[in-house]
C-alpha cells in the first residue's frame, strides 16, 4: 500500500466560530493550523477562505494573503475550493483560480445538499476544469455521488490531455450519498488503472471511514469542514489532532505516512505544473 496521503479541509464553508471555537481565519491562524497540521502529518491543505465577519468569501485578494501565508510557513500542497459556498456564481468559484494553486477540487455533478442543492452543471465543470488546466493545476474530483466519476471520466477523456487523476470520496453529505458496507468498493472499482483516491465521511461517520479507508489502500481527508468531534461530546481542539489520529491509525496498520514531497510524487504534481492545455 502506499503512503498515506492525508489532506487537511481546515475551514469549509458552512462551519462557524460558535459551532467550532477553533476554526482558523485570518492568514496567520492559518499559517499556525497549517504548520500544526504539517507537523501531525498532513500534506494537503484544503482551503476555503472567510472574510473579517468569518463569513466564507472567493475573494482572490482573501485567498492570496492566505496562500502566501500557508506556503510561507509549510511545505503543504494548497489546494483551493472551486465550490466555495452554495449559492456562489461562477465567476467568483473560478477567480482564485488566477494564483495558480498547486491544486484545486472540482465536483463533477450535482447534488443535494441538506435542505439546498450544490449545483454543477456540465458546462460549469469544464470552464472550471479547463481554467484549473490552463494554470497548471491539478483538480481533485470531488465524488460526492456515483455518477460523478463517470462524469469526471468522461470529461478527462474528452480533453485527451494525459495528467494524474486524483478523487476523492466525501460521504455522508445530508442528502447525498452515505458511507455503508459495499460503498467504498463499489466507488473505487469505478475508478481508473493509476489513479489514487481519498475518502472522507462527512459527521458521525468520519471515523469508521478513514479506517475503512486507511485498510483498503486509499488516501484520508479531515478536517474541521468534515468534522467537529474527535468522539461523541469531545470537540476536536484543532485540527492537527483531527490529522494526528489519521496519521495514529496509519501507522497501528503499519502503514506510514506520507509527507508534502513524497505526496507530490504519488501524485505526479511535478509532471502536472506547468502543464498546458490541449484543447
Ligand atoms: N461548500 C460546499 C458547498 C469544495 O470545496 O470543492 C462545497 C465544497 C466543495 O466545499
Ligand atoms: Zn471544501
Amino acid at each position: 500500500m502506499q503512503p498515506l496521503i492525508i489532506t487537511v479541509a481546515a475551514v469549509g464553508a458552512e462551519l462557524t466560530r460558535e459551532q467550532q471555537p477553533n476554526l482558523p481565519i485570518t492568514p496567520d491562524e492559518l499559517a499556525r493550523d497549517a504548520a500544526g497540521c504539517e507537523a501531525a502529518g498532513a500534506s494537503i491543505y484544503h482551503l476555503h477562505v472567510r472574510d473579517e465577519g468569518g463569513r466564507p468569501t472567493m475573494d482572490v485578494e482573501t485567498f492570496r494573503r492566505a496562500h502566501q501565508a500557508i506556503t510561507a510557513a509549510t511545505d503543504l500542497i494548497v489546494q483551493f475550493t472551486t465550490g466555495g459556498s452554495l449559492g456562489d456564481d461562477e465567476a467568483a468559484r473560478a477567480a482564485p483560480l488566477s494564483l495558480n494553486p498547486e491544486m484545486a477540487t472540482l465536483t463533477t455533478g450535482s447534488v443535494n445538499f441538506g435542505n439546498d442543492v450544490f449545483l454543477n452543471p456540465a458546462p460549469v465543470i469544464e470552464r472550471l476544469y479547463v481554467a484549473m488546466r490552463g494554470g497548471g493545476t491539478m483538480p481533485e474530483f470531488e465524488i460526492f455521488e456515483a455518477g460523478m466519476i463517470a462524469n469526471a471520466l468522461t470529461l478527462y477523456e474528452r480533453h485527451g490531455e494525459r495528467h494524474h487523476q486524483h478523487f476523492d470520496l466525501v460521504l455522508g453529505v445530508p442528502g447525498a450519498l452515505p458511507p455503508g458496507p459495499g460503498v467504498i468498493p463499489f466507488l473505487v472499482e469505478r475508478l481508473p488503472t493509476g489513479a489514487t483516491w481519498s475518502a472522507t465521511g462527512i459527521g458521525r461517520a468520519h471515523l469508521a471511514v478513514a479506517e475503512e479507508t486507511i485498510a483498503s489502500g486509499g488516501h484520508v481527508r479531515t478536517g474541521f469542514e468534515d468534522v467537529r468531534y474527535l468522539g461523541p461530546g469531545r470537540l476536536a481542539t484543532s485540527n492537527a489532532e483531527l490529522v494526528e489520529r489519521a496519521a495514529d491509525l496509519a501507522r497501528d496498520r503499519g502503514r506510514p505516512v506520507a509527507g508534502p514531497a513524497e505526496a507530490r510524487s504519488l501524485l505526479e504534481l511535478s509532471s502536472v505544473r506547468g502543464g498546458t492545455l490541449t484543447s
